[in-house]
């Protein structure tokens, strides 16, 4: 018998710590994670049967604590060892995001919990990216830059110790989780110091403001921390009222009955004062607000159909106000079936099958999916989507790096640099496939709820 502490308590107590320093240095987190607090519990009371759903899938506990994070690291080296980190956390690498394809020079993945207990204890996710020297044009500043990140370490000496630990141990115990915990967190703390000249600050920045970002600290401090709302469209309304000045366009699909994938919107980041070597004074934006609406997860004929209609809508749209974006994006949308049952039986969307007690079963229809569920015996509740989408991250990384500053990176001229190889060889590991996640995850439950009325 091992005295490690469960990787999902650690996570859990990570995500905490994250949140209460991240409230600490941006005080208006605080103020949005009580708007979002306040619309969840107007949501749930004016609807028992969202309110009953919740409970049902489990989802309701999980909701105060659901956060995810960004953060951007500059080399190999740091992306492979943040995988260690957060696996110690139960987090793994999911997904692979390619930025290029929309003008930003990263790549990226999302570390996160896989199992459905360690969803449900908590979800919290981390949208790493890497940055792609390579694409700087300027041969100089590219080699001052990685010079320059070569010099850093953004780990702790702690950290890496108790990481070393964990995989040889095969955990922690509740010193050493408290310890890591952190020390970990150390990693993502805002520095008020640059490491470089202004003029470096500046060169990098002119060149992209996201490479600035990246290059210019002593760590890749997280830059926000999102909450989990019923109600996107409520809590962007209400968010002015606050004293919080969102994005135009909330990201992604547009309100539904039953809402699909991931819905996102963002606020601008405040311009911090930064000292740079030489005692220069200086100023840099990094860090801004975000909340987000998630839907269920869509099977890959679920997100082609996603995609192809999110490309018909920006072809169409004006690029107006959110209101004529919404109203454009829902028309479009209208080819997208929005009831669960549709979207269980053309197969569009995942679902948590699960056996209804009680209730009698003929024999005949023992392994009829359909039969069973007209008949009550199994019960299918949409299963959450778990990760990102590349246009939304897209479009929050813009709304946030100011649009078009330093950006000289054409469409064309990113595309053909897209590589999943590149990226899994700097993080030392694969990323696992989120759809054949979601599918394995679907299979079990459904397997499980058979084996449970046999
Ligand atoms: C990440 C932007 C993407 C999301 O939720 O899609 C993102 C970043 O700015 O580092 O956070
Ligand atoms: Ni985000």
């Amino acid at each position: 018998m091992s005295n490690w502490i469960a990787t999902d308590e650690i996570r859990g107590n990570f995500a905490k710590a994250m949140s209460e320093m991240y409230r600490h240095e941006v005080p208006q987190y605080g103020t949005l994670l009580a708007l979002v607090e306040a619309v969840n519990r107007e949501t749930l009371a004016a609807a028992p049967a969202l309110h009953a759903a919740l409970r049902d899938g489990d989802e309701l506990a999980r909701l105060d604590v659901e956060r995810h994070g960004a953060i951007r690291v500059g080399t190999p080296a740091e992306l492979a060892m943040l995988r260690r980190v957060f696996a110690v956390m139960g987090m793994y690498p999911v997904g692979y995001y390619d930025l290029s394809e929309a003008g930003v020079p990263v790549h990226s993945t999302a570390f996160r919990p896989m199992d459905d207990a360690a969803l449900k204890r908590n979800p919290f996710r981390v949208f790493t990216s890497l940055l792609r020297l390579e694409l700087i044009e300027d041969a100089a500043l590219r080699q001052r830059a990685a010079e320059i990140l070569a010099a850093r370490d953004i780990f702790t000496p702690g950290v890496r110790e108790l990481v070393a630990s964990a995989e040889h141990q095969g955990g922690l115990d509740a010193a050493q989780a408290e310890r890591f915990v952190a020390e970990a967190l150390e990693t993502f703390r805002w520095h008020r110091e640059a490491t470089v000249d202004l003029a470096t600050y500046r060169a990098l920045s002119g060149e992209h403001r996201l490479i600035a970002d990246v290059v210019c600290f002593r760590g890749p401090h997280i830059n926000h921390l999102t909450p989990r709302t019923l109600d996107i469209d409520e809590v962007q309304r209400r968010m002015p009222a606050a004293g919080i000045d969102p994005k135009a366009i909330i990201e992604g699909p547009p309100r539904r009955v039953c809402p699909i994938l991931l819905r996102q919107t963002s606020f601008k980041a405040l311009e911090e004062p930064i000292r740079f070597a030489g005692d220069q004074q200086g100023h840099h934006t990094a860090r801004f607000g975000e909340i987000e609406q998630r839907g269920v997860a869509l099977t890959r004929k679920g997100r082609a159909l996603y995609d192809r209609l999110l490309a018909a809508a920006r072809e169409a749209d004006a690029g107006a106000d959110n209101a004529s974006h919404q109203a454009q994006l829902s028309e479009v949308f209208a080819d997208f079936p929005d009831d669960p049952a549709t979207l269980r039986r053309e197969g569009l969307a995942f679902f948590h099958y699960r056996a209804v007690p009680d209730v009698a079963v003929d024999t005949r229809d023992a392994s009829d999916v359909e039969a069973l569920i007209e008949r009550g015996a199994l019960a299918a509740t949409p299963m959450t989507y778990e990760d990102f989408l590349p246009v939304s991250a897209a479009g929050i990384f813009q709304s946030n790096l100011g649009d078009g500053v330093g950006d000289g990176y054409s469409h064309s001229n990113q595309a053909s640099h897209s590589n999943q190889a590149q990226f899994e060889a700097a993080l030392g590991a694969k990323v696992i496939d989120e759809i054949a996640l979601y599918e394995r995850r679907q299979q079990a439950s459904l397997e499980q709820a058979l084996a449970a009325l046999a």
